[in-house]
């Protein structure tokens, strides 16, 4: 058996939160975890609908997604969060609205440099050109976790690497 719990994902645009957050899922449902998946392509269409980038619009996002996991999470399912979440005070709000141990806080740790020379939506390029404002990392800040439950330094490792390790931590934490 497993626990519920919600694997919460930040780092920067680009970093791999979402790559390794599916990966990770689709080994998950392999053995038999029912999970959900949320991140922005899901959420900003719907949920979170006409939220910009804003401090507070991003407050509001991560506060609805919060909630939302919340009860996915009461529910028995195992939900992955993937989304920058750039501020301390937010991504401290939501482990705030689960028990002890549930929030599982995964920092996707990829140099800005290298975020930046993937670009995979042309989005670097365009904050540069000061076509994007507030774009984190840019002109925006992003505050790293101090003491995240698992710190991810992913320069120059496969994905199917990291996903061995969160898989490690979690069963090290007894989660699965
Ligand atoms: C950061 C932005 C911005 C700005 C658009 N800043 O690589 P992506 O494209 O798919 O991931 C980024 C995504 C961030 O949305 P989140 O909901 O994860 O943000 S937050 O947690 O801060 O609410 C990026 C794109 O949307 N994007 N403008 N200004 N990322």
């Amino acid at each position: 058996g497993h626990k519920a719990f919600l694997l919460w994902f930040t780092g920067l645009s680009g970093s791999g939160k979402s790559t390794i957050a599916g990966a990770l899922e689709q080994e998950l449902f392999r053995r038999g975890v029912h999970t959900y998946l949320l991140d922005g392509d899901n959420v900003r269409h719907g949920l979170c609908k006409g939220l910009g980038f804003t401090t507070a619009d991003r407050q509001e996002n991560l506060r609805r997604v919060g909630e939302a996991a919340k009860l996915m999470v009461d529910a028995g399912l195992v939900v992955l969060a993937a989304f920058v979440s750039p501020y301390r005070a937010d991504r401290d709000a939501i482990r705030a609205l689960l028990p002890e141990g549930e929030f599982v806080e995964v920092f996707v740790d990829t140099p800005l440099a290298e975020c930046e020379q993937r670009d995979p939506k042309g989005l670097y390029k365009k904050a540069r050109a000061g076509e994007i404002k507030h774009f984190t990392g840019i002109d925006d800040p992003y505050e790293a976790p101090v003491q995240p439950e698992v710190h991810i330094h992913n320069h120059d490792r496969s994905v199917e690497e990291v996903v061995a390790e969160v898989l490690a931590k979690l069963q090290a934490r007894e989660l699965l």
